[in-house]
């Protein structure tokens, strides 16, 4: 009898009538035979899927241009399809099941023609931990095969562990013919189903990512009593060898994977690395949250990576490992044969293809895509904790909130406690950047980063939040950071890069109820004398910049958060009401 995975298989095939099926078993000689086949058979307009790029400076490295129009997540063609439309709430696009299914079935009947289709079989998270996934994804397309094996745990493996029981997240996906109108992403949570056509994008296409360890699991751990959160997680080494760790929550392209993998400009710290994206937290028998990184790999964002910001990032890139390392729509150094992208170089090199692959002259537009991208194993990265093949995760001390604000909120402050920082965390506002196909620089409420991935009712989001917190015997502190902060002149009042650390520093110092603090209407603000700002020519009056709050600002704030909140309404909790009136005092008190 045939085992449900390869029932499910066939049925998909029936449906997208591939020329032939290929299962991957995650191996180091079927990757580069997909690579090989790919540059082959497969074209995006009329150039070859991959570009082998210099092996010797970027080793195991490719370059992949996707479609002009295909450069980004697509929230707008994005859907949650619960049964009812309450459950997926109004931050997510809904249609009924019937009809989502008619559409997706008419744009994939016969969409593999003439196609390979590879089956993915893959686990999000570690092996043995109870929380992780088995998963099965079929595509078309050899980029996101190998980018797949590059982020997930992909192979025999999974195989094994799902036997012949039908106890799989299921994946379909296929680029179709790459018109945006014809481009759906639609998540069945009840089905434990993901149905993608349209695009190649990492966020659209890598299913294990954003649809499955976000939208889906968030669903899950909903019902089951844990979180699925878009955080990075990290161990912050502190002169003593004392390692704190951290979950982080930035919205996308907010410098997340520079925190994930920061070198520290203070003597004696250091940044251990566990992920770079996607956090699953979860109660332990001792009371405490737990962290695991469901995930194998970082999708980065290229542009600003450099030596000088992400000096870790750059030796993982290039470290090179059987797993190969993909570049997406950045630019090409044609004399070398190199990826290339804004400020990885102070000048441009000589002769520069754009990401799409012309000449690059006019120096007034970007010759690698503003979200282009890197796809790296977390293998290759020097930084890696060893805790992170440990299948309990790391027990977490702090929760770091942020987004980019030019104005309006500090570079760190502390909430009073879980409910006051659950608060903040849902009347999180952050401006858009280009990892999404909207409007760059809009603000946009964004709670905990979580807005385009919340699988449910962020009503019920904010109300499980507050659960876990009544749950914790000892609750992560909670704090806000932003470091993009401006002055008059617009200008960044804070460095950045390696020198979060300090900001990281003053966090671990306060998880650790070391140092004492300024009580302020919003929280906890650092006083002076315990930032480590040596070195850095910080004078008190900018301190004070970093730091001020401004009533009229925050008055603003909470009006447009208000209206926010009011979108979900009975679903909102009763104790952030209650939250929102007592700063509303205390701003105007
Ligand atoms: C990402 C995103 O790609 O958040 O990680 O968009
Ligand atoms: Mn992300």
């Amino acid at each position: 009898m045939a085992k449900a995975i390869e029932k499910w298989v066939e049925k998909i095939a029936a449906l997208t009538q591939p020329k032939e099926i290929f299962w991957c078993d995650g191996s180091e000689k079927e990757a580069y035979k997909i690579i090989e086949k790919g540059i082959k058979e497969e074209k995006i307009g009329n150039m070859p899927i991959f570009h082998k790029l210099n092996q010797k400076s970027w080793p195991f490295s490719y370059l992949h241009r996707s479609h002009p129009l295909d450069v980004a997540r697509t929230e707008n063609l994005t859907f949650v399809c619960h049964p009812d439309k309450e459950t997926s709430g109004p931050n997510n696009n809904w249609m009924p099941e019937k009809e989502a299914k008619e559409k997706l079935i008419s744009l994939t009947k016969g969409c593999m023609k003439g196609k390979t289709m590879y089956v993915l079989p893959f686990i999000m998270g570690h092996p043995q931990s109870p929380f992780s996934k088995c998963c099965v994804q079929v595509t078309d397309i050899s980029y996101v095969a190998i980018s797949m094996r590059i982020m997930t745990r992909l192979g025999a493996d999974a195989l094994k562990i799902i036997g012949n029981s039908d106890n799989f997240i299921k994946g379909l996906h296929s680029i179709g013919d790459l018109d945006p109108k014809k481009r759906f992403i639609m998540h069945f949570p009840h089905e434990n189903l993901v149905w993608s056509i349209g695009s190649g994008y990492g966020g659209n296409a890598l299913l294990g990512k954003k649809c499955i360890s976000l939208r889906l699991a968030s669903w899950i751990g909903f019902k089951e009593g844990w979180l699925a959160e878009h955080m990075i997680i990290i161990g912050v080494e502190d002169q003593n060898g004392n390692i704190t760790y951290l979950v982080a929550a930035l919205p996308s392209a907010c410098g997340k994977t520079n925190l994930a993998l920061l070198k520290s400009t203070l003597k004696g710290y250091k940044v251990w690395t566990l992920g770079d994206d996607i956090a699953w937290l979860y109660i332990g028998e001792d009371g405490r949250l737990w962290a695991i990184n469901p995930e194998m790999g970082f999708f980065g964002v290229a542009p600003g990576t450099n030596p000088k910001t992400n000096p870790i990032m750059m030796e993982t890139l290039k470290k090179g490992s059987f797993f190969p390392t993909l570049f997406t729509n950045t630019a090409l150094d044609i004399d070398k044969n190199e990826p290339w992208w804004e400020d990885l170089t102070t000048n441009y090199p000589k002769n520069l293809l754009d990401w799409q692959g012309n000449k690059f002259i006019d120096h007034n537009t970007k010759a690698a895509h503003p979200n282009s991208r890197f796809t790296v194993s977390i293998t290759q990265c020097p930084t890696l904790s060893k805790e992170f093949f440990n299948p309990k995760g790391v027990p977490i001390s702090a929760i770091i909130l942020g987004g980019r604000r030019a104005s309006l909120a500090p570079l760190v402050y502390e909430s009073l406690d879980w409910q006051h920082g659950v608060f903040l965390g849902a009347m999180m506002g952050s401006e858009t950047t280009s990892a999404a196909s909207h409007k760059v620089g809009v603000l946009r409420r964004d709670p905990m980063a979580m807005l385009p991935f919340c699988g449910y009712n962020m009503g019920d989001y904010f109300g499980h939040w507050l659960e876990i917190g009544k749950r914790l015997k000892n609750p992560p502190k909670i704090f806000f950071v932003n470091w993009f902060r401006k002055d008059k002149d617009g200008k960044y009042l804070w460095p950045g890069f390696g020198e979060n650390i300090r900001v990281l520093k003053w966090i671990t110092e306060r998880t650790q109820n070391k140092i004492d603090a300024e009580e302020t209407s919003i929280g906890y603000l650092p006083k002076f004398s315990d930032f480590e700002l040596s070195g850095l020519n910080i004078s008190k009056e900018k301190f004070k910049s970093l730091f001020s709050i401004d009533k009229k600002s925050w008055n603003n704030e909470l009006m447009e958060a208000e209206a926010f909140f009011e979108k979900f309404g009975s679903k909102m909790p009763l104790q952030l009401k209650e939250e929102f009136n007592i700063l509303e005092k205390k701003l105007n008190g």
